[in-house]
């Protein structure tokens, strides 16, 4: 699915703004024909989360209102116009001027609607009803009924059965894109290296429409390649040859310019420009590797929060966690527990970070109650995930889910289905999912990376740093010994409350936390199997309201919800600045 964008061939306006609001939780709206548009109306932010933003509907996780009006840019008249939501959590059904475009379910992944017959040139009015219910059948799921044979309950409020604030309402901007009616519809880039040239395999997809021709043209490191092929039917598929190419990586993270046009009689009617990374991934026994050569993931899990917005998209808070990351020496991520933002996609290619893109799948669970349903919707979220971030160079492991619970042999059956899913949509790279069971997980070895998630010192071996990492040790050496694959540490770390200092370090102080990454990090070193680590969390996030989770946040971060860096942070520094792949 391709980003929109703004060319001499292609406009794009953002409906970002005050939008009205309101919320419903009786579930009246849609009887009181508020798809036709509704009155009394609060202003909201859009993009931004509801909850941040009005007191009243904090903990609302019922249905609320949205609606916009606009009018049609000028010169659209002869365009095929969409209408493109980059997220809405958790459901969204879409009204224009009356009419129901469909809805959507799942939050943090685009979806977009073909709006060209319904567009009036003044006063269109856009409608949105949001449902972010927390259900058992829903992904992630939430209000799961307490089951004697599993270790967790509903103890948190919102009744979430994972680790953040479940954020609700529009999530990211609202996007009207005009292209030429038989324009290209999605382009598909696969690199590979072969000596000392680079290959970019193109396909390219268009509205079915009179015959054209594609021209495909590769700029950049001080090369320009041609290819004009003919794109008579819906997909056409282009192979480029570049030779001495400039390999991505996050040492260098060269980009070329891949500018793709259609054109009838010798003029362009479309155009699209997307940066391609060449770049090789591959998993050869215990190494993860990147165009042949073995590399070392450091980094974080991470969440999209701050203050206010909520879980919205905020620019200058993706480049100053982009900034902390730099400091600090990482040289990846995870997107735990959802699919960020497509604009910090594009920057991880542009800044070199390698990027484990996870689904919103966190807190799964394998008992038949609603078993069917999340199965679909995991499936549909896995396809629009590989379908968003295909292209990305960055983009180095797809993560299935984030712990699961899958000690059951019942879960193997539906890690299989999404497992094979996934890599016949995406063939080049490696899938894997997140485990808190190791060795108790029975979908452990589905995977082409083994990651990890361990928290010795803190929830287990409480308060006890040097017997957490003998427990540690022997875990992942078993691990490794029965599954002989790269391990990903993909999470540690423990809570810190910033300003809280104690020396023997304990619990919730900084020096606590320091010590505790410290002492994994020394272990991994010990362990030529371990192909990354990534603490948690980069910064503090907030948490629905529990008895562990002091102010409704957790405290893992190295750096506090404002970005400030707590000791942790410059421990981790020191081991990590500096460092080569
Ligand atoms: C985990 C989860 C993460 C939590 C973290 C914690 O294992 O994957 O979402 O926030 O533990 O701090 O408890």
């Amino acid at each position: 699915m391709l980003f929109p964008q703004n060319n001499a061939l292609r406009q794009c306006i953002d409906l970002s703004g005050f939008w009205d609001f309101r919320p419903d939780p009786d579930h009246t709206g849609s009887a009181a024909g508020w798809a036709e548009g509704f009155s009394s109306g609060r202003p909201i932010a859009v993009p931004g989360s509801w909850n941040s933003q009005l007191d009243d509907v904090r903990n609302a996780l019922g249905d609320c209102w949205y609606q916009t009006r606009f009018s049609r840019p000028w010169g659209w008249q002869e365009k095929r116009v969409h209408l493109r939501f980059g997220s809405v959590n958790y459901l969204a059904e879409v009204w224009l001027n009356g009419v129901r475009l469909g809805e959507h379910e799942g939050g943090h992944l685009p979806f977009a609607f073909d709006v060209t017959p319904l567009l009036r040139a003044e006063d269109n009015r856009l409608v949105v009803r949001v449902d972010a219910a927390l259900a058992p059948d829903r992904v992630p799921p939430g209000n799961v009924p307490p089951d004697p044979r599993d270790a967790f309950a509903n103890t948190q409020y919102p009744a979430t059965s994972f680790d953040f604030f479940p954020f609700a309402g529009i999530h990211r901007p609202v996007l009207l894109y005009a292209t030429a009616p038989e324009a290209i519809t999605d382009l598909t880039v696969v690199t590979g290296i072969d000596g000392a040239h680079g290959t970019v395999h193109v396909r390219l997809e268009r509205q079915s429409g009179q015959a054209a021709r594609a021209r495909l043209t590769l700029r950049g490191h001080g090369a320009e390649m041609v290819e004009d092929v003919a794109a008579a039917g819906e997909s056409a598929e282009v192979v480029l040859t570049v030779p001495d190419a400039a390999l991505w990586s996050p040492q260098f993270p060269a980009l070329y310019d891949l500018t793709v046009e259609l054109l009838r009689g010798g003029e362009a009617f479309d155009r699209y420009t997307l940066p391609v990374g060449i770049r090789t991934v591959a998993v050869e026994g215990d190494r993860l590797l990147l165009n042949g050569q073995p590399i070392y993931l450091r980094g974080f899990g991470r969440h999209e929060d701050f203050p206010v917005i909520g879980r919205g998209y905020l620019p200058a808070l993706v480049i100053k966690d982009y900034e902390l990351m730099r400091w600090v020496g990482a040289n990846s991520f995870r997107t735990t527990h959802y699919p960020y933002a497509e604009q910090m996609m594009d920057l991880a290619d542009r800044l070199g970070f390698l990027v484990i893109d996870e689904t919103p799948a966190v807190g799964l669970f394998f008992r038949p109650d609603g078993l069917e349903r999340r199965m679909a919707v995991w499936k549909q979220q896995t396809r629009e995930l590989i379908a968003r971030d295909k292209n990305h160079p960055a983009v180095i492991l797809w993560s299935l889910a984030n712990e699961p619970h899958s000690s059951r042999p019942e879960a193997r059956a539906c890690f299989q289905e999404v497992f094979a899913l996934a890599r016949a949509l995406d063939p080049t790279r490696p899938v894997t999912f997140v485990s808190h069971l190791g060795l108790a997980d029975a979908a452990i070895d589905l995977g082409d990376v083994i990651c990890l998630n361990r928290y010795k010192g803190w929830y287990s071996e409480v308060g006890q740093l040097d017997e957490g990492m003998r427990v540690l040790s022997a875990e992942l050496d078993a691990l490794h010994e029965k599954y002989p694959r790269p391990v990903i540490m993909t999470e540690f770390g423990a809570d810190a409350v910033a300003g809280t200092h104690t020396q023997p370090p304990e619990m919730f102080s900084e020096e606590y936390q320091a010590e505790l990454i410290a002492g994994y990090i020394d272990l991994f070193r010990e362990k030529p199997y371990i192909a990354g680590e990534h603490v948690w969390n980069l910064c503090d996030f907030k948490t629905a309201q529990a008895i562990h989770r002091v102010g409704a946040m957790n405290l893992k971060g190295v750096f506090t919800q404002d970005r400030r860096p707590k000791l942790a942070a410059h421990r981790l520094r020191e081991r990590w600045k500096n460092r080569s792949l």
